[in-house]
């Protein structure tokens, strides 16, 4: 395509997706996201970035999500997909964030310059998915998105509504066969029907009660957990709460994010006590599990929990399978919870790497493993198996000893019930399901596997939170100065404490993480960390804290 025809690029923007805010935007932990009144300019051109970087890949297809996930409903966003499902190369963001801020006028030069420095060939064909969430602004944006596409001669398809981890399933589908189905009804398939496929092996069984309840945050995963239910012949007994009628406001109150950072039930659920709920958020990335006990005390089974729970299991079947020479690992974050990384060392005895927030960064940590497990604390993550696993594993379940094959063959559905594009809530759901009926465990017993160290996370507003620096995986930090040294001392007057402080990369807020011996120190040290945070990084306001 000769630059003289990017003069669509200027038009399409100038029509219908003008530039009109000057407020700087950054691709961030997973993409664009801000208030949605801020971002259609933004759309439209990671439109035009996801076409160069389609043709960048030999026409490979590119995804975009529309969504702010976790965020309240005023805000949104957009995240570009890689082709093999993954989140957008890195050295890329730089160029997204250099294309979303430049002016209109400065726009087609901005593209032609881009083009010119990834050395993309404008004359490949170039395919673009779009997936938007529930949210009443996705669909403006969903449309600047395929704007953009067109205006340099991509081809878009939308996909409507679908979570996240749909989207993600869908591109990598699409340019990898052998992978599924490049639908929604494609994912049914594969995911749903490998869960079909292990409860035909696993009997119901001892303490494990296929009822389960979820809360789906308003947003769409509870929605295409709905469509789900019809076709599970009974193998789960699913009552869904906050499917977005009745007033309930996306992510308010509920949802797997505000579950896990108040620690509180979600409105909206019915509770028995030690039923278990499985908690959503907004775009079904995430998930979290609880449950109340008799005096209404909350019970949480978050990130850290599920990994564990899905790794103990992993192991038993490599070991049935006498398939141990395949290396597992465990990838977490500073969030993860200080026990259950003692837990995994010194139980499990896995490997664990800890890495940067940022499903990104713990997806690559993870393809160093033969079977790398990865998970946030606050939900998002899946398990990813290499060409050599999946081989060998198949393999065994047709040429093993019939103990072997059996165990195997569990396996070889565990593998597809895997979403390993992206952490996926419905993914995840399906797997911590099976391996709760394998191990005929309830939601308590799971519990006692280890017993979490009290903490607690809170949010300050301050000036600029690009201030924060962090290194050591985000738990040093090294501007502003004296923070860090603030932070050791505040630490150093618990037992057991510990704290770190980062800049969101979803919210205008920095973020505080404390662990100590008792939940009134754990609170007490976060508060302190708020207080220094507020004092050294520029804190706005009275408080140094926001509510959740
Ligand atoms: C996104 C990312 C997650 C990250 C979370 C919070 O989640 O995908 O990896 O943990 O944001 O990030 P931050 O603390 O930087 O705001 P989601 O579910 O909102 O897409």
């Amino acid at each position: 395509m000769p630059p003289s025809s990017l003069r669509v690029v200027y038009a399409f923007a100038r029509e219908m997706h003008p530039k009109n805010s000057d407020v700087f935007i950054q691709y961030g932990t997973a993409g664009f996201r801000t208030k949605a009144n801020l971002l259609e300019h933004v759309v439209y051109r990671m439109g035009l970035l996801a076409v160069i970087r389609s043709r960048v890949k030999n026409g490979r297809t590119i995804g975009m999500m529309i969504t702010a996930s976790h965020n309240l409903e005023p805000d949104n966003g957009v995240k570009l997909i890689d082709p093999d499902g993954e989140m957008l190369e890195e050295s890329w963001e730089e160029i997204a964030t250099r294309l979303a801020n430049v002016s209109d006028n400065d726009l087609e030069s901005t593209t032609v310059e881009i083009i010119k420095q990834v050395n993309a060939d404008m004359s490949l064909k170039a395919s673009v998915f779009i997936g938007m969430d529930t949210r009443y602004t996705s669909p403006r944006l969903a449309a600047a998105a395929a704007n953009g596409v067109i205006a340099l001669k991509g081809t878009p398809k939308e996909f409507g509504i679908v979570t996240t981890p749909m989207l993600h399933f869908c591109v990598k589908c699409r340019n990898d066969n052998k992978y599924g189905t490049p639908t929604e009804e494609g994912y049914y398939e594969k995911i749903v029907g490998a869960f079909k496929a292990i409860c035909q092996k696993l009997p119901v069984s001892g303490d494990y009660n296929p009822t389960l309840y979820v809360d789906g945050a308003n947003g769409v995963g509870g929605k295409k957990l709905n469509i789900i239910k019809k076709s599970l012949d009974g193998e789960l007994d699913l009552h869904l709460f906050n499917l977005g009628g009745n007033g309930g406001k996306l992510n308010l109150n509920c949802g797997a994010d505000f579950v896990k950072v108040s620690q509180s039930p979600p409105v909206g659920v019915e509770h028995v006590p030690f039923q278990r709920v499985a908690s959503l958020d907004g775009d079904g990335d995430r998930i979290v599990y609880y449950y109340l006990d008799d005096e209404n005390k909350m019970n949480l089974l978050d990130g850290d929990r599920i990994a564990t729970l899905l790794a103990s299991y992993i192991a038993e079947l490599l070991k049935t399978c006498d398939a141990t020479d395949l290396n597992m690992g465990i990838v977490q974050t500073a969030y993860a919870n200080g026990a259950s990384t003692q837990y995994i060392i010194e139980q499990l005895k896995l490997p664990v790497t800890c890495v940067k927030t940022g499903v990104k960064h713990l997806h690559h940590a993870a393809l160093a493993y033969d079977i790398g497990i990865y998970f946030e604390a606050n939900g998002h993550g899946t398990v990813v198996y290499s060409e050599t696993a999946k081989k060998t594993i198949r393999k065994i379940a047709e040429e093993g000893e019939p103990e072997q094959r059996k165990a195997a063959s569990l396996f070889v559905k565990f593998i597809d019930m895997t979403n390993e594009t992206v952490g996926d809530a419905l993914s995840d759901l399906f797997l911590a399901e099976s391996v709760l009926r394998a191990r005929a465990l309830a939601a308590p017993r799971w519990r006692a596997l280890y017993a979490d160290r009290p903490a607690r996370q809170l949010k300050c507003p301050v000036q600029d939170r690009n201030i924060i620096k962090t290194t050591d995986a985000e738990r040093k930090c090294t501007s502003p100065e004296g923070l860090q040294t603030r932070i050791d001392e505040l630490v150093a007057r618990h037992t057991n404490g510990r704290a770190f402080v980062r800049a969101s990369g979803t919210e205008d807020v920095v973020r505080v993480y404390a662990e100590a011996d008792t939940t009134q120190a754990a609170d007490k040290l976060a508060a302190e960390v708020a207080q220094a945070v507020h004092d050294l990084a520029g804190g706005v306001g009275d408080r140094p804290v926001l509510p959740e």
